[in-house]
């Protein structure tokens, strides 16, 4: 592999894989393709934007023609896909752009890169394409039962990965990850939604009993996950990556809070979110065996950092809160902070 192509690369997870690539694989090309949705952001691209070996392509990962042109002009060996409409929320509220990108956007990658015998498509999926689980771990061989329209069409691209590989024999690998939170993420995600809110000494919208788990995995240790199967797993295979990390919502909200020295107050519990999965858990036995690789950060140090990271970074976050933002954040908030205040 020389020349990589990197899906989705001006996001919150696909940056931080190209900034690390960047350092670690001086001899390859990087080059990212990315639409640049609201939650595509070349700031996120600032500090590798001068590098020799990177560029940077716009264009929609379901429009065949920008995908063949790329792949051509770049000869590209290898496809790492993050593109993605990622946040549930937006999924409830309207799923159209979730089956264009997820769905049929990672079709129209995969079925051009066969037809132009790229070698490696890694997919990047997600621990939600399981469903909810009450006790226990999802391990890699167990049924698919997402239950949102995002987790439904990224089952679909997850899916579609490993027919391509069954099918046609292509080289596809995926990782299903879990929740990530870190530097640079979007702030719709409530790990910087409520950090970002508190800074500010607004109310934080705990969804329903805020008792809901998650299994929390520093961004840096998602990205060398990923960076670790594109090289090391064979053909058709997946892999869970975890973080090792459950914690109940609650919980978590109180971490950040006490981390910012900001009251139990701001906390708002609001109208559930419809479909709302109770608990995510997968078990990384899997990838810890058979490639080596193992979460290396601590849920409370890199949640420190990432804090230390919103506060100090206020340039980064405080231009993204304005325009379309704050018509999602009236959609998705207003009534449902409107009803504690009676
Ligand atoms: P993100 O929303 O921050 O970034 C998505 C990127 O994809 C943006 O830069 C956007 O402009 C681009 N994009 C969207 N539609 C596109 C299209 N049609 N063509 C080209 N580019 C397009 O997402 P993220 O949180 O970085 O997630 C990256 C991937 O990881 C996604 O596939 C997501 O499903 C998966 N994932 C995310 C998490 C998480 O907790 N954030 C966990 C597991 C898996
Ligand atoms: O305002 C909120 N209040 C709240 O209680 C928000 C935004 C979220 N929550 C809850 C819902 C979830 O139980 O916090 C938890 C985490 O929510 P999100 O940050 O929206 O993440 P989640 O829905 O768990 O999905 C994430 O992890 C898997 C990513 O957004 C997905 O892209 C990834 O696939």
């Amino acid at each position: 592999m020389k020349n990589i192509l990197v899906t989705g690369g001006a996001g919150f997870i696909g940056s931080t894989f190209v900034r690390r690539a960047i350092a670690r694989h001086p001899d390859y090309k990087i080059v990212v393709l990315d639409k640049l949705t609201y939650a595509g952001n070349l700031d996120n691209l600032l500090p590798v934007k001068d590098a020799p070996q990177y560029a940077f392509e716009r264009g929609d990962i379901a429009d065949r023609a920008t995908v063949r042109r790329v792949l051509e002009t770049h000869e590209i060996d290898a496809i790492v896909n993050f593109a993605a409409e990622s946040h549930v929320d937006r999924s409830v509220l309207d799923p159209h752009a979730f089956i264009n990108t997820n769905s049929v956007g990672v079709y129209t990658l995969l079925d051009t890169a066969r037809e132009l015998g790229v070698q490696r498509f890694h997919q990047v999926s997600t621990d939600e394409v399981y469903g909810s689980i009450d006790e226990g771990h999802f391990r890699e061989g167990d049924p698919l039962e997402p239950n949102s329209p995002y987790s439904a069409s990224k089952a679909s691209g997850d899916l579609m990965a490993r027919a391509y590989y069954v099918t046609y024999g292509m080289h596809t690998t995926v990782t299903r990850g879990s929740n990530t939170f870190g530097p640079y993420q979007y702030p719709e995600k409530v790990i910087p939604f409520f950090v970002t809110e508190a800074l500010d000494d607004r109310p934080l919208p705990l969804y329903g009993d805020g008792m809901q788990v998650r299994d929390w995995l520093y961004v840096d240790d998602h990205s060398d996950a990923i960076d670790t199967v594109l090289h090391k797993g064979a053909p058709g295979e997946i892999f869970n990556v975890g973080g090792e990390s459950e914690r109940h919502n609650i919980d978590v909200t109180r971490f950040l809070l006490q981390t910012l020295g900001k009251p139990e107050s701001l906390i708002r519990y609001v109208e559930d979110r419809p479909g709302h999965d109770r608990r995510y858990a997968l078990t990384n036995d899997k990838i810890r065996a058979e490639l080596g690789w193992e979460p290396a950060h601590s849920f409370e140090d890199a949640m420190t950092e990432t804090v230390r990271w919103y506060q100090q970074n206020d340039w980064w976050w405080r231009k993204i809160k304005t325009g379309e933002y704050l018509e999602y954040y009236k959609r998705q908030y207003a009534a449902r902070l409107a009803e504690t205040e009676k």
